[in-house]
């Protein structure tokens, strides 16, 4: 009887591990989203002078869309996006974060929680940029919620941006390394004990501060906000690459056994531009191209550690940009003085904060070993689509009204692709159709007289053809009246949807 109990009971676990065999033959899903990269600042695009071999390499073994967008022209709509396979537009929330409440409900669906529903381990390293807690955060205590309400069962996290405070990571809600006897308080009106600032004592800095950036110093850099105490948590930011990169590769190590899902989202090449020694000058244009190749470095080390633990053909990689490239973003980092020939939006115009192309039009590239084939595709995608083609890929059956199902597209680089995207840049909103782009009339300055780029604000109706204009020059509204009517007809049901 015992006998015939365990031979039953070594069949029952015999197929209950083909079974999990069977689930891990799910792909690995790792989404490297870089912070301000821009269309042309990635080498296999041919479009700048900088030199990126290792996101060349996947480039050029996947499919390497020209015709990608992030949902935003700036950082927290287009995550709030990409997490969530809604449009940002739709919630007044999806805006820049500077110590922000959490700006995902949690009750909302989102691309870990969907991960996980289909037995994944689910992971974010780096930038998070969604807002934390309800009101008031205390850092002295659990930090929720945050990205593990969202569905990461890890997360190792810079809580903002690099340029503002608190310059500590978080892990699993806790401020790292804090000590209990120094607690950290954070404000972003006033300063604390009259501090030294940015403004009041410019001689502190080693980076010096065009534009914000005036308030607290760390590292002889001045930040967007106050913070006092907490000094033992403080990051080092020339060593951050590495730090988000170890615990990346330590997340992959563990974690191999189970299919995961991981979202890294590196710091670079957003301002503070802080390279590692072991990369400065490597660029020849100062801090912003030094960082870029710090940042390839560590897609190439990511790489390495997939194929050393034999990952590589079980793994979906995509690698995107948040929004467009900047070169000014508010400290005097030679960015504009170095950059040379070096074109970080290609052909297209704007940038960072523009409803022009290259606000949203960003590096996309999707590559998994032995199922993408090397394929340049110019469909039209956006980080949007991530949700529901993951979940297709995955064999999830979440979907939402915004995403649509690009999962083809994704793996092979043809197939139906998006006839429409609402673009997004500061609450203001453009249709792009087909190789049409339509930007309604918006009032503000045509160009940011800090960052220099030109946002897309016209008191009048934009509408481009990129097929004969890539550089969106050519005003076509008096010429093309028809084609201008249709746009605004679809404008006005997209938004109104
Ligand atoms: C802006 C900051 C800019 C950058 C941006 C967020 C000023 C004047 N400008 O408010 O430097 O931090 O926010 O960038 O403070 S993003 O890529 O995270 O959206
Ligand atoms: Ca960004």
């Amino acid at each position: 009887m015992i006998k015939n109990n365990l031979i039953v009971f070594i069949v029952f676990v015999i197929c209950f591990f083909s079974a999990c065999n069977t689930d891990s033959k799910q792909p690995n899903v790792i989404i490297i989203y870089a912070d301000d990269l821009g269309f042309g600042d990635v080498s296999a695009y041919n479009q700048g002078t900088l030199n990126t071999p290792n996101i060349d390499r996947i480039a050029n073994e996947g499919i390497k869309f020209t015709n990608g967008h992030s949902s935003s022209a700036t950082c927290s709509p287009s995550r709030y996006a990409l997490l969530t396979g809604t449009y940002p537009w739709r919630n007044k929330k999806a805006k820049i974060s500077t110590g922000a409440s959490l700006i995902i409900d949690t009750n909302q669906i989102t691309v870990p929680k969907m991960f996980k529903q289909m037995n994944y381990k689910t992971a974010i390293v780096g930038k998070w940029h969604l807002g934390l807690g309800y009101g008031k955060i205390d850092y002295n205590s659990k930090i929720s919620p945050g990205p593990n309400e969202l569905g990461f069962d890890y997360s190792y996290i810079m809580p903002d941006t690099q340029d503002r405070v608190p310059t500590v990571y978080i892990e699993d809600g806790y401020v790292k390394n804090l000590d209990k006897e120094d607690p950290l308080f954070v404000n972003f009106k006033n300063n604390f004990d009259n501090q030294p600032t940015g403004k009041s004592n410019p001689e502190l800095l080693t980076t010096k501060w065009h534009h914000g950036h005036f308030n607290t110093i760390v590292n002889g850099i001045s930040r967007i906000g106050f913070m006092k105490g907490g000094k033992k948590a403080y990051w080092s930011d020339i060593d951050m690459a590495d730090h988000f990169l170890n615990i990346t590769k330590s997340y992959i190590i563990k974690n191999k056994e189970n299919p995961f899902f991981l979202f890294y989202s590196m710091q670079q090449p957003h301002v503070p531009r802080t390279p590692h020694p072991r990369f400065v000058g490597t660029s020849g244009m100062g801090p912003r191209g030094d960082v870029i190749i710090e940042a390839d470095w560590c897609i190439g080390e990511l790489y390495k550690t997939l194929e050393q633990e034999d990952l590589l053909e079980n793994t979906l990689i995509i690698i995107s940009s948040d929004n467009g490239p900047v070169l000014n973003d508010g400290y005097y980092d030679e960015a504009v003085e170095k950059l040379g020939d070096h074109t970080p939006t290609g052909v297209l115009r704007g940038g960072k904060y523009s409803l022009f192309e290259a606000g949203t039009r960003v590096p996309f590239i999707s590559y998994w070993k032995g199922v993408t084939k090397p394929k340049i595709s110019n469909k039209l995608i956006s980080q949007i689509d991530i949700f529901s083609s993951l979940s297709s890929i995955i064999n999830s059956n979440l979907h939402t009204k915004d995403s649509k199902d690009l999962s083809q597209l994704l793996l092979t680089g043809a197939g139906v692709e998006r006839d429409k995207l609402i673009l997004e840049a500061f609450g203001k909103t453009a249709l792009k159709y087909r190789d049409w782009v339509l930007i309604p009339p918006y009032k503000g300055s045509p160009v940011s007289k800090y960052t220099n780029v030109e946002l897309g604000n016209s008191d009048n109706y934009q509408l481009y053809n990129l097929k004969d204009d890539p550089g969106q020059r050519i005003n076509l509204v008096n010429q093309e009246k028809e084609k201008f009517l249709e746009l605004k007809e679809i404008y006005s049901e997209s938004i109104n949807n």
